[in-house]
């Protein structure tokens, strides 16, 4: 049964079209880089926004109405596994990414509620099989119930770790039951208020015990996608402890995670972070843990997570750069984590909002290709560094250079007379002709 009939599949109709239920730039099939636009972009659903999220906000309730016309738990978890199935498939999306508790609600004991996961996970593998959609990744919810006041793998509370490890496990057989691609951490709740009351060293080892139970016991039942790890400085917690990639990168190193896990970077953490998202997403790239992207964007002047679908194209080109130059994905893709705007509240808006970020990422996918091809930046950097590839900075690379050889190159040059410009102003131009020519 149809649910959202106002809204039929979404074509491609190129840049001329008007008609706002359309594709203006993304167009699946077309080859960009060597790929078709639908490979090198992997775009996935978020569950929690498009499914569940209703607009509240710390002033008021939901303005959008997603009771898909019931008030029984367990039939309107299913009728959000339609929903979500439709929307993939007008949307022309082959991949989704969910919480737990996103496709079946708590019930009163644990039990109760794994029972409840079982039969929408038969469902949503039913709807897999006929459909050919597949998971990107899942992850567990640690963080809404009250259970994870003080956190769930960093809680003060071992009867609080036992629980969330119990929750872990089976949302992580369930993410391997329909064959998905990752597993998400995002640490909800995995920080503090206040030092004075907190063990951070002792918080941070049990997190990593968390980690590595989990990576084993995915290992041992056939798991053979990638662990991420989703960096977010704050929000819920003051501190969250997966502040920003390089805190992650230096947490897998301490605890030796790096084989298994990589970095799920989201747009508007890293703006959280203070960083640009191709911050992150280089830091992620040069330390060899890039792994998925969850794409959105924040509103520079808010300080919070608005999770707003991404039409900065700007930045999404930066991000394909990024992703090109990493040789594409491999298990991860790009995930709308986002949400409609709590005025944008018709059915209408939540395919008009797929429609902007995915054009925006076929727009950034095509101009990051420009850049490539047209090749003026990369070798602008190359050149940069020509330094390092003779003389005394060959030996300062190949490490035969001594600090004493050092003193003594620099004693002769009396001071640095080989300083050029860094020409930022030049290539912001260059950026963009390539994206406006
Ligand atoms: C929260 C956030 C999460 C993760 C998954 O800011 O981004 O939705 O992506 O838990
Ligand atoms: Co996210």
């Amino acid at each position: 049964m149809e649910i959202f009939k106002k809204v039929k599949k979404v074509n491609y109709e190129g840049s001329k079209s008007d008609n706002p239920f359309s594709f203006k730039y993304y167009n699946p099939n077309e080859i960009v880089a060597g790929k078709p636009m639908r490979e090198q972009l992997k775009f996935a659903l978020a569950y929690w926004h498009t499914l569940c999220a209703e607009g509240t906000d710390m002033f008021g309730p939901g303005t959008a109405n997603k009771s898909f016309n019931t008030s029984d738990p367990m039939e309107h978890a299913k009728a959000k596994a339609y929903a979500a199935f439709e929307i993939m498939d007008k949307m022309d999306i082959d991949y989704f990414c969910f919480h737990d508790r996103d496709i079946a609600p708590e019930a009163d004991t644990l039990r109760e509620t794994n029972k409840r996961l079982d039969v929408i996970t038969d469902l949503l593998d039913d709807l897999m099989r006929q459909t050919g959609k597949k998971l990107l990744w899942g992850t567990a919810n640690c963080f809404s119930n009250p259970r994870y006041m003080h956190g769930a793998g960093t809680a003060p509370n071992a009867d609080v770790f036992a629980f969330v490890a119990a929750q872990v496990k089976k949302a992580m057989e369930i993410t391997v039951r329909l064959g998905g691609n990752g597993y998400v951490f995002w640490g909800g709740r995995e920080g503090y208020e206040t030092l004075l009351n907190t063990d951070m060293g002792f918080e941070l080892d049990n997190m990593a015990r968390l980690l590595k139970m989990t990576s084993e016991y995915a290992r041992s039942i056939g798991f053979k996608g990638d662990f991420y790890i989703e960096p977010k400085p704050k929000e819920p917690t003051k501190h969250q402890y997966d502040y920003d990639a390089a805190a992650v990168v230096a947490f897998l190193r301490k605890y030796d995670l790096t084989r298994d896990f990589k970095l799920n970077i989201e747009a508007n953490h890293a703006t959280l972070a203070g960083h640009t998202f191709q911050h992150e997403l280089r830091y992620a790239r040069v330390n060899g843990v890039f792994g998925s992207i969850d794409a959105n964007q924040g509103d520079l002047l808010l300080g919070w997570d608005t999770d707003q679908y991404p039409t900065n194209v700007y930045e999404a080109a930066l991000c394909m750069y990024e992703v090109l130059k990493n040789g594409g994905f491999t298990n991860g893709g790009l995930n709308f984590d986002a949400k409609e705007r709590r005025g944008s509240f018709e059915d209408e808006d939540i395919f008009l909002g797929f429609i902007a970020g995915m054009d925006t990422f076929a727009l950034g996918l095509k101009i990051a290709d420009k850049m490539i091809q047209d090749g003026r930046i990369d070798k602008f950097v190359l050149d940069r560094y020509s330094s390092y590839r003779s003389g005394i900075g060959a030996k300062i690379v190949s490490g035969e250079a001594t600090i004493k050889e050092l003193e003594e190159y620099a004693l002769s040059m009396e001071d640095v007379k080989t300083n050029v410009s860094s020409r930022q102003e030049y290539l912001e131009s260059v950026m963009n002709q390539i994206m406006f020519n």
